[in-house]
């Protein structure tokens, strides 16, 4: 693992909060072990190793019955790690992938097989490289035909930029982390959420993700500053939101949350009992296991 990077929460506390029955965890990630599958030769981090049976403990341990899990950078188009996970986990775990563009019909095939239902474009340069925007073009005329969807990783200030390339997808858009705004504006002072706000409740292909408050707070733990940020967007489109741990929360370098935390905050994200069980069960079912 990177020195300057900390691990994963070694002790997570027993949420207060219990999630509805069918709760699902629909941002984590599974890193290695790297002996068994090892990290991308072109990774710009290296992480702690995370493997499947430690994400499905956490799952049991704090209340959920299942897991989406992301391939992050750090494995590259290598998948080898995310379908273990997928296919030794009795059928309560699905998979977004990251492909390259000569990724083979075969290959879409075998992960459409091991439970894998769209594929991450990740825009944010300390991660991964921006592709020619006409190959993801490309590669989603290719997943359409899989019935996938997308999942967008960019920040505030990039979406100007990517707007109009994510309005030519016709699939279902998945954008990571609230589009990752600014919380340290006024949440009544920040155009640029305003316009994301705006996109995403104007056009249903997209769905958000109320996720990474451990990231995306600047005043750190209990993350206050991310509370009205998501509680804006649950509002919003309450049967467009998603919610996870965002688990072991790579690239953390001043502090690691705690999980059972994390659970106690949706409460305040999603204040109703209809909210918390569109954001916990109706949506990620109908998006993952429909
Ligand atoms: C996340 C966030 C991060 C990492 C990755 O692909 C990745 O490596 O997603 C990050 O560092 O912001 O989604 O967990």
């Amino acid at each position: 693992m990177d020195p300057n990077y900390m691990p994963f929460h070694p002790n997570p506390s027993k949420p207060a909060f219990k999630v509805p029955a069918g709760a699902v965890d629909a941002h984590c990630h599974v890193f290695g072990p790297g002996e068994v599958f090892p990290y991308h030769p072109a990774r710009k981090y290296t992480p702690c190793d995370a493997p499947k049976a430690k994400l499905f403990a956490l799952r049991d341990f704090l209340g959920f019955e299942r897991n989406v899990i992301v391939q992050a950078s750090c494995h590259g188009p290598d998948n080898r790690a995310l379908v273990d996970a997928l296919v030794n986990s009795d059928g309560k775990a699905k998979g977004i992938a990251v492909v390259d563009p000569e990724v083979t019909d075969k290959e879409l095939s075998e992960l459409n097989a091991a439970g894998v239902k769209g594929v991450r474009f990740n825009f944010l340069p300390r991660l991964a490289d921006e592709l020619p925007h006409e190959v993801y073009g490309e590669i989603v005329a290719r997943i359409k035909k899989l019935d996938w969807q997308l999942v967008v990783y960019f920040e505030a200030h990039d979406l100007k930029r990517l707007q109009s390339l994510f309005q030519s997808f016709d699939v279902p858009i998945i954008v990571d982390h609230l589009g990752v705004p600014d919380v340290s504006k006024p949440l009544d002072a920040n155009p640029d959420f305003d316009a994301f706000v705006n996109l995403v409740s104007s056009d249903d292909r997209f769905v958000v993700k109320v996720t990474c408050p451990e990231r995306i707070s600047k005043q750190g733990p209990p993350y206050d500053d991310f509370v009205p940020y998501a509680r804006r967007v649950v509002e919003a489109i309450p049967d467009r939101v998603l919610w996870g741990t965002d688990w072991p929360h790579p690239n953390m370098r001043t502090h690691v949350p705690d999980d059972g935390k994390l659970v106690d905050m949706i409460p305040k994200i999603a204040v109703t009992a209809v909210e918390q069980r569109k954001l916990l069960v109706d949506n990620p079912m109908r998006l993952y296991w429909g």
